[in-house]
């Protein structure tokens, strides 16, 4: 029989294929609640009112968090959120965003909208989800406040497929809980027409092929990123496609930029398979 934990990854694994999307009660407690909103307390004083519909105008939105708030890592690394990404997503995936939303009472529904297709990729849907979201209540998300709203089942729906009013969902969750979701699931956030603010963290992950929808490795400096786990690294972007064919700096692995103790795949004693494969000028090197 299977131990509990690899049957709750099989519970949530089966609702997301099903309904799109799953969700983790209070999967963190109120310690690192109130830590990550203290980090973030400076960064929500007014100065970011939204800039269109999209952010709302009666929306803050913090980006670069792992710039501004180091908590936030525990979360974006959290071992139950990175088990169904493991099973989601190719190995070497990477974090595409990482951004707290503050909606204000006042706020309107966004537009909906998938989260996996930044780049305006030339693929119709229905297809293969390019990206997982996931969006962390540190506010109880109620029936008024702006809570989430999502499409279920919406992931196989083709692109011109509309959604009624009567298709939306609202996520009600109390603080600490995530919904984790395909980035092909229509989803918005709600209109907050209670007269206090809902905030969540959306860290967002994507292919390891994929470009980033934040530009991490600018957005979180080197020596900055350097005082991170290397699972946070790797996210960011300080890793390769193996052996070594992606994401290299000057034809060596990008870890060497932050950590002077990282040994390369030649001091680990492995070879590059493949390299061979590669025209002359594409080849990275050896070391990477
Ligand atoms: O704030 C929310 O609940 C959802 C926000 C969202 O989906 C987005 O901005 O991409």
């Amino acid at each position: 029989m299977a131990d509990p934990a690899t049957e709750r990854l099989a519970h949530h694994l089966q609702r997301i294929e099903v309904d799109g999307f799953t969700i983790l009660p209070k999967l963190i407690g109120t310690d690192l609640i109130d830590q990550i909103k203290q980090e973030l307390a400076p960064f929500l004083a007014g100065q970011h009112p939204g800039r269109n519909d999209f952010e709302g105008f009666h929306s803050e939105r913090v980006y670069a968090l792992l710039n501004k708030a180091p908590s936030v890592a525990k979360i974006i690394e959290h071992p139950t959120i990175l088990a169904i990404l493991d099973a989601l997503l190719p190995p070497g995936f990477l974090l595409s965003a990482a951004l707290a939303i503050d909606v204000h009472p006042g706020e309107t529904p966004q537009p909906l909208h998938i989260d996996d297709n930044a780049g305006n990729l030339p693929y119709r849907r229905p297809r293969a989800h390019f990206g997982i979201s996931t969006i962390w209540a540190l506010d109880d998300f109620t029936a008024d406040n702006g809570a989430t709203e999502i499409v279920a089942g919406s992931h196989r729906w083709p692109e011109e497929r509309q959604a009624t009013e009567a298709e939306i969902t609202k996520v009600l969750m109390p603080a600490g809980s995530v919904i984790v979701f395909l980035g092909t699931l229509l989803h918005r956030g709600g209109a907050n027409r209670s007269s206090t603010d809902r905030l969540a963290i959306t860290p967002q992950y994507c292919m390891p092929g994929l470009r980033q929808i934040e530009n991490m490795t600018l957005a979180v400096p080197p020596s900055v990123a350097a005082q991170y786990s290397s699972r946070v690294q790797a996210l960011l972007g300080y890793s390769t496609i193996d052996p070594g064919f992606m994401g290299y700096v000057d034809g060596v692995h990008p870890k060497r930029l932050i950590d002077t103790n990282y040994q390369g795949r030649r001091a680990r004693g492995l070879e590059s398979p493949g390299l061979a494969t590669l025209s002359t000028e594409h080849q990275p090197s050896a070391n990477a």
